[in-house]
């Protein structure tokens, strides 16, 4: 048997300390979930896809059983031992706890002495046939990990089918049928898990492995979970790497080992005999002391959390999703479909977040100048692309170099850059020049420049050297000489603010 060296693998893939960190942001899209495990080296660090840990899900299903009066003991009756028609002296009564076996008592503690079991009344209606639903629900969907386990007291039914549900108990589908003998029972030869391989494994198989009735010791039936991984993962499933990968790319293999709902219908009590003992039906009946499902919460690679309230399993999304599974993106995060995290590349994966959407920033507000935008997921935020009008930066609310923002113009106006020149706020034509529809300057006569910022003298021939007028002139600009202005004022026209933001 290869189930310790599983239990060893499987401690170290789900021995998590509650350290739970991610990768640091610089990491880019690889939000992967990093957890602390133990090995032979000792403590080390894993990086791996985000998922919650298997765990016993028994704890927060609901029990359903159809007929719903068909535990025993109300009226009470006495009950025999199957292999012995005479030791009778067996009582159900569901008024007394002591003599009472209520469905509760299948998830139970179990390993005390004698067992605890749920119990179905005796088969006196035969040869009606004893049918019962045993309807487990989680109200969430769940990935099994290991094998249902079910113990029966008193024998092994003849024929029982488990089913399951991916849809809430909308729809069913059968899961393995077993029987004592499954041609007679189900029209179906009889298989072993072991007859399967990689390409069968989905198939649904009859088993007579675990009905032989009381005449083996063992009281379990399995549905066998790890029997199938090991197709994948090796007989000692010491490759869950590859069995990942291939759940990672066959959604029906995935969807084989998922589930939100189990049936167990049992078709007829275990007789240990080809024919029924009429005069003593009080030996048949089902008794069932424990059920184990292993499982971990299906959050899509979106969560390492899952937490129990109002009595249903919740994933705790990470990655910008949402709902019980992750199955979806936040409001405000569709900037791209939603898309389930990925095993892949093993053993980091990929995460898969979901993106702001591009309207919710308001950021693909361009006022007017773009309608297009683009997402900058190193910067978590939202760029216009393509400015137009001469407008440039986030929103388009710059003026592109070379142009100046036309104060007379909102910030959505097709004139809000303009290349000419002069406003009256911060481009003051100088000397005492006047700004003609910000369009140019009008100089005074001894001034000249786009600005009014030259002497007209300079540029005539012979310069401004001997004019004994040019200092009354100089009086005319306040403080520093006209250059002098010019370039404090253009290093405060590069260093302006955005505007109306
Ligand atoms: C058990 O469930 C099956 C469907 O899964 C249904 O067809 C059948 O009638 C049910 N039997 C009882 C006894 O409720
Ligand atoms: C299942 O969960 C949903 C909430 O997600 C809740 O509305 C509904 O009542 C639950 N159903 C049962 C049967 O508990
Ligand atoms: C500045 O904007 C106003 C308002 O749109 C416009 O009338 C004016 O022509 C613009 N100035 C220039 C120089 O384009
Ligand atoms: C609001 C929100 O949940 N934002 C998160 C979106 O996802 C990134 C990456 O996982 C987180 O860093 C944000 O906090
Ligand atoms: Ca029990």
């Amino acid at each position: 048997m290869y189930l310790s060296r599983f239990l060893s693998l499987h401690t170290l893939w789900v021995t998590v300390s509650s350290v739970m960190q991610h990768y640091p942001s610089v990491w880019g899209h690889y939000d992967v979930c990093k957890t602390q495990i133990y090995t032979e080296e000792g403590k080390v660090w894993d990086y791996m896809a985000c998922q919650p840990e298997a765990r016993d899900m028994i704890k927060y299903v609901k029990v359903t059983l159809d007929p719903p009066d068909i535990t025993c003991g109300d009226p009470p009756e006495t009950f025999c031992a199957m292999g012995n028609p005479y030791m009778c002296n067996n009582e159900c009564d569901a008024s007394t706890q002591e003599l009472a076996h209520p469905p509760e008592l299948m998830f139970d503690l179990e390993g005390r002495h004698p067992s605890t079991f749920w119990q179905s009344t005796t088969w006196k209606d035969y040869p009606k046939p004893l049918h019962v639903n045993i309807t487990l629900s989680w109200n969430k969907t769940i990935e099994l990990t290991d094998n249902i386990v079910i113990t029966f007291e008193s024998g092994r039914p003849d024929q029982m089918i488990l089913e399951k549900s991916l849809d809430y108990g909308r729809t069913w589908q059968p899961y393995q049928y077993y029987a004592t003998d499954c041609l007679d029972a189900f029209h179906m030869d009889p298989k072993s898990v072991r007859d399967l391989s990689q390409h069968t494994v989905l198939e649904i198989i009859c088993t007579e492995e675990y009905s032989t009735g009381y005449m083996t010791n063992s009281k379990i039936i399995h549905f066998e979970i790890k029997d199938r991984f090991a197709f994948f993962a090796g007989p000692r499933l010491h490759n869950m790497a590859s069995l990942y990968g291939q759940l990672d790319t066959t959604k029906k293999l995935r969807d084989f080992f998922t589930i939100t709902d189990l049936r167990i219908r049992l078709l007829r009590p275990a007789t240990g005999e080809i024919y029924v003992d009429e005069q003593h039906l009080a030996r048949y009946f089902y008794a069932i002391s424990d059920i184990r499902v292993y499982g971990r919460c299906k959050c899509n690679l979106h969560a390492t959390g899952c937490k129990e309230e109002n009595k249903r399993l919740l994933c705790e999304c990470e990655h910008n999703t949402t709902g019980p599974d992750c199955g979806k993106c936040k409001k405000n995060y569709q900037g791209r479909p939603w898309s389930a995290g990925s095993y892949l590349p093993i053993p980091k994966g990929t995460a898969n977040i979901c993106i702001p959407s591009i309207s919710s920033i308001g950021n693909c507000e361009c006022f007017g100048h773009s309608n297009r935008c683009s997402y900058i997921e190193l910067l978590n935020t939202v760029i216009c692309v393509s400015c137009k009008h001469n407008t440039r930066g986030q929103h388009c609310e710059l003026c592109r170099l070379g142009y100046f923002r036309n104060a007379s113009a909102e910030l959505d106006d097709e004139n809000v850059c303009i290349a000419n020149v002069c406003d009256n706020e911060l481009l003051h034509c100088q000397n005492g020049g006047t700004c003609i529809n910000n369009v140019r300057c009008q100089c005074p006569p001894a001034y000249t420049g786009i600005l009014c910022e030259k002497l007209r003298c300079e540029r005539e021939p012979g310069g401004c050297g001997g004019r004994s007028s040019a200092p009354g002139r100089a009086g005319e600009g306040a403080g520093p000489g006209p250059r002098l202005l010019l370039l404090p004022l253009l290093a405060l026209l590069a260093a302006r603010p955005p505007r109306g933001c």
